[in-house]
């Protein structure tokens, strides 16, 4: 079968994989094994999520994780899932999560791989009990130090400009995988009957403007207030701005990567850093922002740009068309 685009619609994941590796001779087949895992914890994921209700997965654990939240069921089945997908196969050094106080190191009967994976493994999980759309969110580096050896923080804390590949996974009214690995955006969308992804987003790109934007207007009595203009502006423009806001990040940006839109998670009095992770959601989803033609900055600088110097630590997050994300940009860095 020829195709004419790269990765004509219909084409599965695992193509998509090994087409991919192919353009890397020197690839040695770990970077596919680890996306091939990624695919199996994101449908057992998938399966786990569609039927929370009635698996009596919903609710929460009762105990509180790293970030002081109550875990729900889902989130620690979607953390344990992807580790275990991920600890074997010899491809992985390190996985940071957002449900772990400190890096999760494969066993040391396992060896030590090339690569470091960060991810939140169930973002908006807040929203399980009333149904609503969550997500995986994941960042892939090469690790620094040598394959073979115990990896460290140094191969953790990077900068985004690191990233070799991002993604994200979407349960919603279907389940898509998103995936950025350094030939353009593309979206994958599982077929539960045949348990595949197949290619349904092929080279998602985001149009210079739009005309939606995504902000939680509840705290706007706390944010900078050249912020607070600016979306007063855009209610006032004329130009048929809209408001769209799920609070879940996943859902909010996937909807603006496919309708273009700007999501903006500021500094507010109750997170002066942002609510948002820098390492494990903010760097991903600039790094497939970047790669579908838009932007991603904390208000001031360009997300990719940043170092992380904190497992958990937070930023502010202004993602989507290249437009807008610069003119607000402009706008809170004025001194
Ligand atoms: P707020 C979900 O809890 C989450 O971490 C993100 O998925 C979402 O974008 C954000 O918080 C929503 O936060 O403060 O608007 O409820």
């Amino acid at each position: 079968m020829t195709f004419d685009h790269p990765f004509e619609e219909g084409t599965t994941l695992d193509r998509f994989i090994f087409e991919t590796t192919q353009a890397h001779p020197e690839a040695t087949g770990q970077f596919a094994t680890l996306l091939q895992q990624v695919s199996l914890a994101a449908r057992m994921v998938s399966s786990r999520v569609n039927r929370a209700g009635l698996a009596g997965m919903l609710g929460a654990t009762g105990e509180v994780n790293v970030q002081g939240e109550f875990v729900q069921k889902l989130d620690e089945y979607a953390n344990n899932t992807f580790k275990k997908a991920l600890e074997h196969p010899g491809v992985v050094a390190a996985i940071a999560s957002e449900e772990d106080e400190r890096p999760f190191y494969p066993p040391d009967r396992f060896r030590s791989g090339r690569y470091v994976f960060c991810m939140d493994p169930l973002d908006g999980s807040s929203n399980i009990d009333v149904n609503a759309t969550i997500g995986t969110i994941f960042a892939i580096f090469r690790r620094r130090s040598p394959e073979g050896t115990r990896a460290g923080m140094d191969d953790i804390l990077r900068s985004g400009r690191d990233i070799v590949a991002a993604g994200y996974v979407i349960y919603g009214s279907g389940t898509v995988l998103v995936i950025a690995a350094g030939s353009g955006v593309h979206g994958f969308t599982l077929d539960p009957n045949v348990g595949e992804f197949f290619l349904s987003h092929p080279d998602i790109r985001l149009a210079p403007s739009a005309r939606t934007y995504s902000i939680n207007e509840g705290y706007a009595a706390s944010w900078d207030p050249r912020l607070r203009q600016w979306i007063e502006g855009l209610k006032s423009s004329g130009d048929g701005w809209k408001a769209r806001y799920i609070g879940s990040l996943v859902a909010d940006f996937h909807r603006n990567l496919l309708k273009g839109g700007i999501f903006l998670y500021p500094a507010t009095r109750s997170s002066p850093q942002g609510k948002l992770r820098l390492l494990y959601e903010a760097m991903p989803l600039a790094f497939i922002a970047e790669a579908a033609g838009g932007a991603a900055t904390d208000g001031h600088r360009p997300i990719l740009d940043l170092e992380a110097t904190a497992l958990h630590q937070r930023a502010p997050l202004f993602i989507g068309n290249r437009e807008e994300v610069a003119a607000v940009t402009e706008l809170l860095s004025q001194p």
